[in-house]
């Protein structure tokens, strides 16, 4: 496997310098938050690390693969925001060479979630809303409520993201629907 040197660097070449710090940020917070909850530190750390590395891929790379590599094509229908994690993770697995079906599941949840969630998974998705460069209205509360409780801060993001995406009247991706039933109402 490439090491954490080789992985920087990749990261850093197919990424603006704002969306690799975010990265940087997003590994740190992973791995704070894998200490906290006795996952494994070294997963969380490389989730963090390369979950957005296809983010600035172009559009035309991703429909591609959609269309070749057997995607679901409704994916066609939505896009970057989606992508980069859904698709993304067959990216990270060609040019990356993590095969770790751990690590590009977190990545692939990573913008949406899912129903159920590993602990690698829940620290990603978390990590990635509350790494201390996240100034919305709202994130100290989720630093504070994920640094408490990795469940709740799950909760709190996916409750925040809908309603974000509600209010901004952007199409829902049914999975992240499926997520929202899934951890908002039944864990209290
Ligand atoms: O890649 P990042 O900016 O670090 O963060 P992310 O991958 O968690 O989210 C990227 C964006 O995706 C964020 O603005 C929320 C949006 N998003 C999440 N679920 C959906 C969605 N956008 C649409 N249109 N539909 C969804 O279901
Ligand atoms: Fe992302
Ligand atoms: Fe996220
Ligand atoms: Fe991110």
């Amino acid at each position: 496997p490439y090491t954490r040197a080789e992985l920087v660097a990749k990261v850093a070449a197919n990424l603006s310098e704002s969306r690799f710090e975010h990265c940087l940020r997003v590994e740190a917070t992973a791995i704070q938050l894998a200490q906290k909850n006795g996952a494994d530190v070294e997963r969380a750390a490389i989730a963090g690390l390369v979950h957005d590395y296809a983010k600035q891929l172009p559009d035309e790379t991703f429909i591609e693969a959609i269309k070749t590599q057997g995607f679901d094509p409704e994916l066609l229908n939505y896009g970057n925001a989606i992508w980069h994690g859904v698709v993304g993770a067959y990216f990270i697995e060609r040019d990356l060479e993590i095969h770790d079906e751990t690590i590009l599941n977190a990545v692939r949840r990573h913008t949406i979630g899912a129903p159920e969630m590993t602990l690698i998974d829940q620290i990603l998705f978390v990590a990635d809303f509350v790494e201390p460069g996240r100034n919305f209205p709202g994130a100290e509360a989720a630093r504070e409520t994920a640094m408490a409780d990795l469940a709740a801060g799950v909760r709190y993001e996916i409750l925040n993201t809908l309603t974000f995406l509600i209010q901004g009247k952007k199409q829902i991706y049914p999975k992240t629907i499926d997520t929202y039933n899934a951890w908002v109402p039944t864990q209290a």
